[in-house]
């Protein structure tokens, strides 16, 4: 395969998960996350293919300047994954307009000036694949997470857009919907959101029941799906 990749929010959960196995299977990875000891083993474990580069994706500045270096140290980037977001919960009454500021700072502007900082150079390389890390929520709203909803939503209208835009330059674009998984994001968040569920309990049992586990291997998001979506021609 041989692929050069760029992936936010390496520290942990899909995007921990993803880089190994990218590693592992030989491909080049500029590893990114807030903080650097978070990523250190990798360089520990895979020496001169992985990259690391601190990178807070609400930072535009530091945006630019990873996906730089990243294009620079490797010669050039086959895949760019925005897989770096969080979950806010609440409901629409309660949460303030300041958490879900910052809510869409992380989980919308930052995968936008990822887009942004890449796309000259995927478009000047003629090629590229933009990746996005949604959610089965991107298309389905539920009560008390309807601003993550609504950040997935509007995450997912930009990459659609995208892909019809890029197409021509020889750039895909796919976006990725996990479902739950019980990662930091699904241990934690997950299981406040459930228990602020109580009075939706029909919502909350099929939340509960739809959490699985990474080892599992659920097909939309184990590192062979993934594989599969990258190194697919078309
Ligand atoms: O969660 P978690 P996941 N700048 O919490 C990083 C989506 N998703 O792997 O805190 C840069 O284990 C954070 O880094 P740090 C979800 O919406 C999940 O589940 O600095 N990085 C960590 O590496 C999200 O888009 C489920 O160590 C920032 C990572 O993001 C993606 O999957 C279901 C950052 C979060 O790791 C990965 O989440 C679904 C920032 N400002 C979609 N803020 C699920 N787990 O159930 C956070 O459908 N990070």
């Amino acid at each position: 395969a041989d692929k050069v990749w760029f992936i936010t929010g390496a520290s942990r959960g899909f995007g921990r998960v993803w880089a190994e196995a990218a590693l592992e299977r030989g491909d080049k990875v500029a590893a990114t996350a807030r903080s650097l000891a978070s990523i250190a083993d990798l360089e520990e474990k895979f020496g001169a293919n992985v990259l690391t580069l601190e990178l807070d994706v609400t930072n535009t500045e530091q945006v630019k300047s990873a996906v730089a270096q990243a294009h620079v140290h490797f010669g050039r980037l086959d895949i760019v994954l925005n897989n770096a977001g969080y979950s806010l919960v609440g409901t629409i009454e309660e949460a303030s307009a300041d958490d879900v500021r910052a809510l869409y700072d992380t989980n919308i502007f930052g995968p936008l000036a990822v887009i942004q900082a890449a796309l000259p150079l995927l478009r000047e390389q003629g090629y590229g694949h933009i990746l996005g890390t949604s959610s089965n929520l991107g298309h389905v709203v539920l009560p008390v997470i309807g601003y993550y909803c609504s950040s997935k939503w509007a995450f997912e209208a930009i990459h659609e857009s995208l892909a019809a835009e890029v197409k021509a330059f020889g750039i895909k674009v796919t976006i990725i919907e996990p479902g739950a998984y019980a990662t930091e994001f699904g241990s934690q968040e997950s299981l406040k959101f459930a228990a602020g569920m109580d009075i939706y309990s029909d919502f909350k049992e099929q939340f509960i029941n739809g959490i699985r586990n990474l080892e599992r291997g659920d097909p939309a998001a184990t590192p062979q799906a993934l594989f599969k979506m990258v190194d697919s021609p078309n």
